[in-house]
């Protein structure tokens, strides 16, 4: 443990606020509570230092794929201005160059304790107050708890027979060590989705030789980085308010217009025409949403972006049995993958792919991985790019209890549920950032539109005089069969991955997305509070009552 980083706090243990998390939405939530409320705020963050995803993620080839502009906070126009960038997407050191530049603006640190993990927060019925439990010995305490623990920030690492005899280096690519060293070894990468793709990528040149182990094969498109001309970054840095104000009323948040044109209301070589310009600009999100209205919808719209990009991957890669590997044959209907050259990574000689689907890894070795056909594959460093418990992981994980002792994974059991992807019934003034059934986009404007609503929502609690703000039980029951019955519409239910828990065994498959987009989202916000904060009770501690009617849903 790094004591100094500990020591750079006071040892005042009651706070207004206690804010888990110092990524975009934990920093934000702090200036917010902070300087703008007046709030006596304590931050802890396990992490060393700012950043969240990107103070972990160091691993090579990690890259955003939101567009640099629009990956970046939108509050404060004088940052706006004077953040200089000159890449169309922005890599993890650039990002958390960025954090830490904020951090330091806003004199953030000084209320972060960092290396500090919450081991666990529980709702005192008798006060009104959250008791948090880290893993110092100290306990703090805070009228409001503000959870910004990130949607993926909880590492998923298979439990591989013989994982702890491997003698050379492992690495999940969410806990990335500084100082790695690839260059001349012979490298295993298990995993392949978006981080898989952005590692593989990276790292194929420098390694000895690599080795790919592919479970699902993947749809993805370029991402289309390069330089943006100074011109380009002129005119955004002149038109920012209407940009934001564009994206803040968007579905996807990505900077894009979504489609509004069925795939099939148009020709076949129209279609064509339409998802080569878009393989062309590049982005994710943009050739799911940007080329036509309906492909997360109708089976034929899916099925006509799917082919296309099928016949790229048979276009690209030069082997046919490695081509036919490398073709999903599924629905494109995960969160949409680009690229920086990915298929292409298949046509060196010193790349190996391996299908772990239809030949699984039948343990781990001390020199490397063999499989079920008894193949062994020689490995000095196994990456793991196996991804998150998504979502609910990061609180499932904690104990973490609201009114009458009841524990966060209990009440979640069936799949996680919440009041506008915020708020959980009997967990009084708990606001999450990024919580389960908050929007599906580009997440730092989803992210600001949240912390902006709880400071607001805790505003208005204090102004009222009021201890407790708690969503209701019915709230939090409509909101989340409103969130089922919008995913339901798509096809994003039948890709099995972690937007759905489908990626961790045994998670149950649950919506963990409000996928109406973020306009919409901002539209609900508004008129929650424009009705006095409807599905919301506002009081003062009430006298502590049984709940017998525990949740079960
Ligand atoms: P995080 O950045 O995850 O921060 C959460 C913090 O909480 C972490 O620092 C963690 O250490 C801390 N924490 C968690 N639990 C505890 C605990 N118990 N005790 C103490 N501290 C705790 N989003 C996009 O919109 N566009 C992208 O292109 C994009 N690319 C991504 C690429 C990768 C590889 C990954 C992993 C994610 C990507 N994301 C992207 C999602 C990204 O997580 C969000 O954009 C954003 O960074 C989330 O910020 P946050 O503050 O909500 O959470
Ligand atoms: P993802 O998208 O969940 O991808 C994880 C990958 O790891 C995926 O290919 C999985 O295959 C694979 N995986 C997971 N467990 C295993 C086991 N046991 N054996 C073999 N392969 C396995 O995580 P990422 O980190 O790539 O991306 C998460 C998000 O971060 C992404 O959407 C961006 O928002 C950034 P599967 O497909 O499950 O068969």
């Amino acid at each position: 443990m790094n004591t100094s980083a500990r020591a750079r706090t006071s040892s005042q243990t009651e706070f207004d606020a206690i804010v888990i998390g110092a990524g975009f939405g934990g920093l934000y939530m702090l200036h917010k509570l902070r300087d703008e409320l007046g709030l006596n705020v304590r931050v802890f963050d396990k992490a060393g230092d700012v950043g969240g995803t990107w103070y972990w993620n160091r691993y090579p080839g990690a890259l955003s794929d939101t567009e640099t502009y629009l990956y970046c906070y939108s509050f404060d126009k004088a940052l706006l201005q004077d953040w200089d960038w000159n890449t169309r997407y922005v890599n993890q050191p650039n990002i958390l160059a960025y954090l830490n530049h904020v951090a330091d603006r806003f004199d953030l640190r000084r209320d972060i304790q960092f290396e500090t993990a919450v081991t666990g927060a529980r709702f005192d019925e008798t006060n009104g107050r959250w008791i948090v439990t880290t893993d110092t010995d100290v306990t703090y305490s805070a009228k409001y708890l503000v959870t910004a623990l990130g949607l993926l920030s909880a590492t998923n690492v298979p439990q591989f027979n013989g994982i702890e005899t491997f003698a050379g280096e492992q690495y999940h690519t969410g806990n990335w060590p500084p100082d790695v060293r690839l260059a001349g070894k012979r490298v295993g990468v298990i995993g392949t989705g978006s981080t898989g793709l952005q590692v593989i990528t990276a790292i194929a040149p420098e390694v000895k030789h690599l080795t790919v182990f592919q479970r699902t094969p993947q749809y993805s498109v370029p991402v289309g980085n390069g330089i943006v001309p100074d011109e380009e970054i002129a005119g955004i840095k002149a038109n920012y308010d209407a940009i934001w104000k564009d994206v803040k009323t968007s579905m996807t948040a990505f900077g894009f217009h979504e489609s509004t044109v069925p795939a099939m209301s148009v020709s076949a070589g129209e279609r064509e025409r339409v998802f080569e310009r878009a393989w062309q600009r590049g982005g994710g999100f943009r050739f799911m949403f940007g080329t036509f209205s309906d492909i997360a919808t109708d089976e034929a719209a899916n099925e006509a972006a799917a082919e296309f990009i099928r016949k790229k991957i048979a276009q690209i890669v030069k082997d046919p049995a490695t081509a036919e590997k490398l073709t999903p044959r599924d629905y494109y209907a995960k969160r949409p993958l680009c690229d920086s050259g990915y298929y292409a990574v298949y046509n060196r000689d010193n790349v190996t792919l391996e299908d772990v689907k239809a030949n699984p890894v039948a343990e781990v070795l001390p020199h490397g991985i063999r499989l079920e056909d008894g193949t062994e594959h020689e490995l000095d460093v196994l990456i793991y790019a196996t991804g998150f418990d998504g979502v609910d992981g990061s609180y499932t994980k904690l104990d973490l209890r609201g009114r009458g002792g009841e524990l966060i994974r209990d009440h979640w059991k069936h799949g996680p549920t919440s009041y506008l992807g915020m708020t959980v019934n009997k967990f009084p003034n708990m606001f999450m950032v990024l919580g389960p059934n908050g929007p599906f986009t580009n997440l730092p404007p989803s992210i600001e539109t949240q912390v902006e609503w709880i400071s607001d929502c805790i505003a208005h609690t204090e102004r009222a005089g009021q201890d407790i703000v708690e969503a209701t039980r019915a709230a939090e029951d409509s909101w989340s069969a409103n969130c089922k019955e919008i995913a339901d519409a798509t096809l994003f239910g039948k890709g099995n991955s972690w937007i759905f828990g489908a990626n961790i065994p045994g998670k149950p498959h649950a919506v963990m997305f409000y996928m109406a987009g973020l306009g919409s989202y901002r539209e609900v916000l508004s008129e929650v509070v424009a009705e006095d904060y409807r599905g919301f009770e506002i009081t003062d501690v009430a006298p502590v009552v049984e709940h017998a009617e525990a949740a079960d849903h």
